[in-house]
């Protein structure tokens, strides 16, 4: 992209209004989480399909993660998810990531995948079970203590299949036990990012199934309790930037899962799906980021933005390099709004003028903005293209097949 594209690009946001200054620091200052089992071997229910070239142990999990941070540099944590990146020294592994210029993010605590679990894990019935899923949540806790996390992403399988299988009110009271039993072990600085799904794998209910059980819950605990919304576990046509205005009002939105979903969980990539709903968020949270409330703009100001994908059938770091470029893209664009002429169009009741002013944002080309910026930071125009053409995807392959998986 040339200098005249951005030239011309600056001009007329200047003449719309936009800081152009602004958006770029707010550009620069994004950063995404990316999930350590988005680089391994994972997919769906019917077959986990094995790529050449997978990272076979958590730290060449991080050596792939460093890659996409390195091209874009969006991306300097990386989630890890307890057993799957289980090693004997988590200050090993810290170094590890430190010496990729990485941290490791949000600790997610694994509650789904032992035979114990079958009926729930802390909010089962029999107490041994609930004691063994409160001591892994514990044990997590001890593992941030060590890895440095500020963060746990807390999802639970836990449901039910058939009406009568549980007693919702109980389950309702173990859940909270459990957690205000972890919340009573976390340092002052870290936060429980409690995560909702309205289904699967539980089909009749779900102990925490929508963003209103979640919010409850982390109002009950404290402060350092806050809600995460995964952009796929709603029921089909829930409005999610309405969800997200609601808790950023609260105060209490955390973070995000990022992935798109067509039909159900479907854990694709971010921004293929349904673009224009990803830009619909960030435009509640740049609206949030310039509220009258310090409140409010201190939680627009702290969410933690992860993806949370399976990558089935396609190339693992490619994948994930499309998808926080893909989260970078549609914030530029919701940067690109001038709020200003939206509210003076609502306040004059003027109901098309106002999405028009919210839709014209979302219609430019911000390449020539993107090039602008990572030239300015040393990185490469495009870094999928500096991606295929270095020589990293093909030295990898020299792992072999059956690399580390979910
Ligand atoms: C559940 C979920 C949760 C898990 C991840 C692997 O559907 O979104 O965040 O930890 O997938
Ligand atoms: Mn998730
Ligand atoms: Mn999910």
């Amino acid at each position: 992209m040339s200098d005249r594209a951005y030239a011309f690009f600056e001009e007329q946001q200047k003449a719309r209004g936009i800081n152009i200054d602004e958006v770029k620091a707010r550009l620069k200052a994004l950063k995404i989480e990316t999930p350590s089992w988005g680089y391994g071997d994972s997919g769906t229910r019917f077959k986990v399909f094995q790529k050449e070239g997978v990272p076979r142990n958590p730290f060449e999990k991080f050596d792939d993660a460093a890659q996409v941070h390195k091209l874009t540099g969006i991306a300097p944590s990386v989630a890890i998810h307890i057993p799957w990146d289980k090693v004997d020294d988590y200050g090993k592994l810290k170094i590890h990531a430190e010496s990729l210029g990485l941290s490791i993010g949000a600790v997610n605590p694994n509650l789904f995948q032992d035979e114990d679990y079958m009926l729930g894990s802390v909010t089962n019935s029999d107490a041994a079970i609930r004691r063994k899923a409160t001591n892994h949540l514990l044990e997590c806790v001890d593992i941030a203590k060590e890895t440095g996390s500020k963060e746990f992403s807390l999802w639970f399988a836990d449901g039910t299949n058939y009406p009568g299988q549980g007693h919702i009110r109980k389950r309702k009271a173990w859940m909270q036990e459990a957690l205000a039993e972890m919340y009573g072990a976390l340092s002052p600085d870290m936060r429980l990012l409690i995560e909702y799904k309205c289904f699967e794998p539980a089909f009749y209910h779900t102990d925490l199934a929508d963003w209103g059980m979640a919010y409850n819950l982390a109002q009950k605990l404290g402060p350092q309790a806050e809600v995460l919304v995964d952009t796929g576990h709603h029921l089909p046509g829930a409005n999610i930037e309405h969800i997200v205005a609601y808790l950023l009002d609260e105060k209490r939105l955390g973070g995000f899962h990022f992935n798109s979903r067509k039909y159900a969980d479907d854990d694709l990539i971010v921004g293929t799906v349904n673009p224009y709903e990803l830009f619909l968020i960030f435009y509640q949270i740049v609206s949030a980021a310039g509220d009258s409330d310090a409140g409010v703009r201190q939680n627009a100001e702290s969410i933690t933005y992860m993806i949370d994908q399976s990558h089935n059938i396609e190339q693992k770091i490619p994948a994930m390099l499309r998808s926080v470029l893909n989260v970078q893209t549609q914030l530029a664009k919701a940067l690109l709004i001038n709020h200003d002429e939206v509210n003076e169009a609502a306040e004059r009741h003027d109901v098309l003028g106002a999405e028009d002013a919210v839709r014209r944002a979302f219609e430019f080309d911000v390449t020539p903005l993107l090039h602008a910026i990572r030239e300015e930071q040393g990185l490469p125009h495009d870094p999928m293209k500096a991606y295929l053409s270095s020589s990293y995807g093909k030295d990898i392959l020299a792992r072999g097949k059956g690399g580390a998986s979910w």
